[in-house]
């Protein structure tokens, strides 16, 4: 082809108001840069009140100083995406490649059935060849109520998928369209279908959420399906047998919906576990889902989506072949990442778990630097990519859809059969899988880590966001759920910092500088929590001392400090409404970022430290999901949840408490002696930062001691934390 009035098929956008905002960084810097001058050259002399105070703020400031130019790298160069769907489908429609869709879960109390068939039927409804689509879904869980809720999810699909392309429904996620359409929004013509599949939508759900309650699959069904003989009673959870079933091979031609049409390839399995093997969590899972659906369908673009991500739109797979496709750029995008949007975010995101930032700007920002992170759930990649293959300028990977004909019923169970040993525990040994073929093995984020791999050997990658959001999750709704989930993430970030494929330096020259500044941003999260935790403890405690660590009211120095403070959070705030947060919004992503630091962050630093002396994993987390009718209430009211034990809680307290006994005691000794207007000259930044302190944590106060429901701080947490606090206030004050 020519490139003569060569149209396309996306179009990349840089950010408005780069430049500005350019010159208002840089004036940022500067301030920041008087303050390192002020702490240098302001040291109290050794025997003078505040050294190590003023000493350990040096340090702080030094660390914040640098990981905010971290940050920088995420906002220095934006860019956007547009596609062209119609020049994609005028161009390519008939060669379109196929595409395999990896559905993962692995506990079928945690993630209930019903949440994953829905995501499984969301995806099989997707507006694509349905002789090119395939669906997987791997059950590390080795449930037969899974197991079973898929069987029905592929007899519902039949009428699912022929009335959503008849009336082009969004979202095809069967629960969410029966919650947001209304029967009176519904044409005549239509009522009826929709009537007849609402009622076996909820037929199914009916028997599914019995079978679910009973926590068994009844002898009546069981002997209707000879599938479930995969099952023996002797096997177990961690001790079964590869479970593998096509049940619906879409190159059948028997395979057809209630209309006559072919229907996307569906896929259980669950593969083998030993006790004497270890499974490798998700990524062992994805691995073996590659290597059997390259056996089955073999599609050249791989969808990965956790099961509770269900797809809200249904044209999604279209936006990334624009990228994939493309002519000119194509070829060198390995993968092509969504955010992640939830539906379950209140309307001020208490627990902040919406990321807004992140997904809104700054993975815009690694975008302009050739490739943002593959964070899991909502990406797309190419099939020879993620097993390993290297870019080559010049050298092209064809995508195009060659049909391999179609198969007979007899042949299914000879291709069952033969992909079994693919997801078999031996299978990996002596070779490269979880190495340099497929995703990686040995840290908690596999996801980032592969995707960093990705771009060292050589891949772009593209982040499409559109406005319209493509996959919609839940979001944890207790504070213990996000801390923990956070915690997971910022250990697994800070092992690749310290893996052999560290960003800082194994990726140097292999990926743009710029990058390697973005993977350090969050790959340095968890070293965040010593600064922070110094900056909320020491200058509080010093400021019930009476002691000022900060320049005066009437010194020429306070000005970079009050212009780094002003401008910084004025720009955190314009850019939190500018991501569609609200005011309340922003105030509580300030106190869940001061939690993140001093609780998730810091206990994942301790434990990678402490893994990397050779202790085993310490015991400092408990994961619970207590998800009872009163927890959802309470979020739904945006009151923060406390409810259980977790050793994070008594960090979080303890600072809570040290933070109000000072500010009060501080209080009380101006009051009664030289009067606060004087010690405001003196300390105004300690006050204002031990004031904001005590004002962040209002919710925990009302959680120490006035609240009365179950959320609350346990009796045992509150004691502990006071405990520790006012003895932590009281040495300093008279020892120190
Ligand atoms: C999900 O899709 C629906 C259309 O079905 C759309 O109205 C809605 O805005 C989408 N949700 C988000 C968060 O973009
Ligand atoms: C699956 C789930 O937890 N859904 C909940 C999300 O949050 C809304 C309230 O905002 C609840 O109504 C849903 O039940």
């Amino acid at each position: 082809m020519g490139n003569e009035g060569y149209l396309p098929l996306f179009e990349t956008r840089r950010a408005k108001g780069t430049v500005l905002y350019r010159v208002f960084a840089a004036s940022i810097f500067a301030g920041i840069c008087l303050i390192w001058v002020y702490r240098l050259s302001h040291i109290p002399k050794a025997g003078e009140d505040g050294r190590y105070g003023w000493i350990g703020l040096l340090g702080a400031e030094i660390w914040f100083g640098f990981y905010w130019l971290l940050t920088q790298a995420s906002r220095w160069n934006r860019v956007y995406r547009y596609t062209f769907k119609d020049r994609l489908s005028q161009r390519y429609e008939n060669e379109l490649p196929g595409v395999d869709v990896f559905v993962c879960t692995a506990d079928p109390t945690i993630e209930p059935p019903m949440m994953v068939i829905n995501t499984v039927l969301s995806v099989m409804a997707y507006d694509y060849p349905p002789e090119k689509l395939s669906v997987y879904l791997s059950d590390d869980g080795g449930s037969e109520l899974t197991y079973y809720a898929l069987l029905e999810a592929a007899e519902f699909a039949k009428h699912w998928i022929p009335y959503c392309k008849r009336y082009k429904v969004e979202p095809r996620s069967p629960a969410a369209y029966f919650v947001t359409v209304s029967a009176d929004a519904i044409d005549d013509d239509q009522a009826k279908d929709f009537w007849v599949t609402k009622k076996s939508y909820k037929e199914m759900e009916n028997q599914i959420q019995n079978a679910v309650k009973l926590g068994r699959i009844s002898e009546e069904v069981r002997s209707k399906c000879k599938g479930f003989s995969q099952w023996d009673p002797n096997s177990s959870r961690r001790d079964h047998d590869t479970i593998l079933q096509i049940l619906i091979d879409g190159r059948n031609p028997n395979s057809r919906d209630v209309e006559g049409c072919v229907l996307p390839t569906l896929v259980y399995l669950a593969r083998e576990k030993r006790p004497q093997h270890h499974h490798k969590f998700k990524a062992g899972a994805m691995n073996a889902l590659i290597r059997v659906s390259s056996n089955i369908s073999n599609g050249q673009v791989i969808l990965n989506v956790d099961c509770d991500m269900y797809s809200n739109n249904s044209i999604a797979i279209r936006d990334v072949l624009c990228f994939f496709m493309d002519e000119e750029e194509g070829q060198e995008v390995a993968f092509v990442q969504f955010p992640q949007n939830f539906e379950n975010i209140t309307k001020n995101d208490l627990y902040s778990n919406s990321l807004r930032v992140i997904y809104e700007v700054e993975f815009h920002g690694l975008d302009g630097y050739g490739g943002t992170l593959y964070v899991g759930s909502g990406c797309f990649h190419r099939r020879e990519t993620l097993c390993g293959r290297k870019f080559i300028k010049g050298s092209k990977i064809d995508m195009k859809w060659e049909f391999s004909g179609q198969r007979e019923e007899s042949r299914i169970h000879e291709l069952e059969e033969n992909s079994r040993s693919l997801a078999s525990c031996t299978f990996e040994e002596n070779t490269q899988w979880g190495k340099e073929m497929g995703l990686k093995y040995g840290c908690p984020v596999e996801d980032v880590i592969t995707g960093l791999s990705i771009q060292c050997r050589g891949w772009k990658s593209v982040y499409c966001n559109p406005s319209r959001k493509a996959f919609l999750g839940v979001a944890p709704t207790t504070l213990t759920q996000t801390l923990v989930q956070h915690k997971r993430w910022t250990e697994g970030n800070f092992q690749i910092l310290l893996s052999k494929y560290s960003p800082a330096w194994y990726a140097h020259g292999k990926i743009s500088f710029g990058l390697q500044l973005g993977y350090c941003c969050y790959c340095f999260w968890c070293s965040n929590s010593l600064a922070t935790l110094f900056y909320s403890i020491v200058p509080s405690l010093y400021l019930l001392k009476g002691i000022s660590l900060f320049p005066q009211v009437w010194s020429p120095w306070l000005i970079p400090f009050a212009y780094v403070i002003v401008s910084k959070y004025t720009r955190s705030f314009v850019e939190f409404l500018g991501c569609g947060g609200t005011i309340l919004g922003w105030w509580n992503d300030q106190r869940i970022w001061l939690y993140k630091r001093t609780s998730s962050y810091l206990f994942a630093f301790i434990d990678t430290i402490l893994n990397s002396l050779g202790y085993s994993d310490t015991a400092f987390v408990i994961t619970s999901k207590v998800d009872d009718e009163d927890v959802s209430e309470r979020y739904k009211k945006e009151v923060m949840e406390f409810g259980d034990s977790s050793p994070m809680f008594t960090v979080l307290a303890t600072l809570a408490i040290l933070n109000l006994y000072c500010f009060l005691g501080f209080l009380n000794k101006a009051i009664s002696g030289e009067g606060i207007a004087e010690a405001y000259e003196k300390m105004p930044l300690q006050i204002l930062l031990c004031g904001v302190l005590v004002l962040l944590n209002l919710p925990l106060y009302q959680a120490l001691y006035l609240r009365k429901d179950k959320g609350k701080m346990p009796s045992s947490v509150a004691f502990k934390s006071m405990a520790f606090a006012v003895s932590a206030c009281i040495c300093f004050q008279y020892l120190y």
